[in-house]
């Protein structure tokens, strides 16, 4: 069964915009998946540590039959091929992170995964970036997605133009 699936892209090291095109390349290579949009790319400061590049950041909507674990390990994986360096600090600098954002109407907790993701509710470079791909989301506990945007103000973030 495929489901509707929403990846957070995320870089700040490494030319980001060549880190991004080069995910969005590889996430329309996975097995039983279609890539079927992508958001414009926004560009924020860093969150956590601010001694580290500003970051890219973009939604992806994909289709996907693969189970969850499974994705985490292929994104993990496009991860390791782009250079990512799993470091001690939290919230440091990388040349690419994927997170999946949210997976259908699945709500998974487990030692490997959180979905959906533990913070999207609150970060404005994941919450416009999504609304472009689904303006009319909600997440599994209902909440529609454009409230989360009226608490979440749009300062900080550019829209690199397309
Ligand atoms: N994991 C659990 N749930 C998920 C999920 N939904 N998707 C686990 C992906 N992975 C998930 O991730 C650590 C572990 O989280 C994985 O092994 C996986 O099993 P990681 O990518 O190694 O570590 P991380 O990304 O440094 O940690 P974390 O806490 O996920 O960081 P965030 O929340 O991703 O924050 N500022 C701006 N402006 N833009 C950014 O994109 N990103 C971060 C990283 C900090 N500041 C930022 C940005
Ligand atoms: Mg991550």
């Amino acid at each position: 069964m495929m489901e509707r699936v929403y990846i957070g892209l995320g870089s700040n090291l490494a030319e980001p915009l060549k880190q991004l095109r080069g995910a969005l390349t590889a996430l329309a290579a996975l097995p039983q998946t279609q890539l079927l949009a992508q958001s414009s790319f926004y560009v924020s400061d860093p969150l956590g540590p601010a001694d580290q590049p500003r970051y890219v950041n973009a939604v992806a909507a994909l289709d996907s039959a693969l189970e969850p674990l499974v994705l985490l390990d292929a994104l993990q994986a496009i991860e390791l091929s782009q250079g990512r360096e799993r470091k001690a600090e939290r919230w440091g600098p990388r040349t690419l992170d994927l997170d999946i954002l949210l997976f259908g109407e699945r709500l998974l907790n487990n030692a490997r995964l959180t979905v959906p993701h533990y913070h999207m509710h609150a970060r404005a470079f994941v919450l416009y970036p999504l609304a472009e791909l689904a303006p009319e989301l909600c997440l599994p506990d209902g909440r529609a997605l454009s409230e989360l945007l009226a608490a979440c103000p749009f300062a900080g973030l550019e829209r690199l133009p397309a």
